[in-house]
């Protein structure tokens, strides 16, 4: 048991990027809670994609036994809702490669946590998202390409849960520094407490307020306006929310020796 813990814990550290570290610009001008700021943020590692179902999967089948990766107020929630949504849930019939969806903030720092990392904080989501800052999405700043997000027109409807698989996306629509799908396809949990002055005031590696009502998502979903999607744009939602459009990825801390994989250093 112990062997296939690390085992599937080196798979897991191959899946993501070492990111470099550095200053970047967090938030825009356009966003009224999210105004432009200088951060530092040291070295880390993020997952290259969101979390797939047959990955989270794999965990739920003991994980929601296992006391210890949960924070006190997880394990509180995961005792009242034993198993969460559930499998058929969170696949919402979709094939195995594809995000999971409808799990709670809870729920997605204790996997996260079980994998020896946890969830990305706001600003180390907006740098591994778009690099220095520069630009509105992953690859720039056009609306006119093929991600993840609504694109129907005016009368246009979603289709169900109308995501891609976690690993397929085309390689100029990467983040700078290699990531899938951070911008549309499911919205993605972060650690920190929202709060609309939350982002203000030059910092180093913040991690938000620490209290608050409701956590931050990043990126937007499959059912997003591109304006939704930007690098800057956050959305608060409750700690227990269950969703069809939201997932998550996690972080680790720089000191995992396994699987070392520089990501790019972001555009000058
Ligand atoms: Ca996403």
């Amino acid at each position: 048991m112990g062997c296939f813990v690390m085992l599937w814990s080196i798979l897991l550290t191959l899946g993501s990027v070492r990111l470099p570290g550095g200053g970047f610009r967090q938030g825009n001008a356009r966003e009224p809670d999210a105004p432009a700021r200088q951060v530092q943020i040291r070295p880390f590692r993020i997952d290259r994609t969101e979390v797939s179902i047959s990955t989270f999967e794999a965990w739920a089948e003991l994980g929601y036994q296992v006391r210890d990766p949960w924070s006190a107020e997880g394990w509180a929630w995961a005792q009242e809702h034993p198993g969460g949504a559930g499998p058929e849930l969170r696949a919402a019939g979709r094939e195995p490669t594809h995000p999971v969806v409808a799990v709670t903030w809870y729920e997605a720092e204790a996997y996260c946590r079980a994998q020896g990392g946890g969830l990305p904080t706001e600003a180390q989501w907006e740098y591994a998202a778009c690099g220095d800052g520069s630009r509105r999405y992953p690859w720039g700043d056009s609306e006119d390409v093929d991600v993840a997000w609504y694109s129907y027109g005016k009368h246009g409807q979603v289709p169900g849960v109308d995501t891609w698989p976690v690993d397929q996306q085309r390689p100029e629509l990467r983040s700078p520094h290699g990531l899938l799908h951070t911008a549309g396809n499911v919205w993605e949990w972060t650690a920190d407490w929202y709060h609309r002055d939350g982002t203000q005031g030059d910092a180093v590696d913040p991690t938000g307020p620490s209290e608050g009502t409701w956590r931050v998502l990043k990126g937007g979903s499959y059912t997003s306006l591109p304006s939704y999607c930007a690098c800057a744009h956050r959305e608060p939602a409750e700690p227990d929310r269950v969703a069809f459009t939201t997932g998550f990825r996690c972080a680790y801390p720089d000191d995992q020796p396994t699987g070392e994989q520089v990501g790019e250093e972001p555009s000058p």
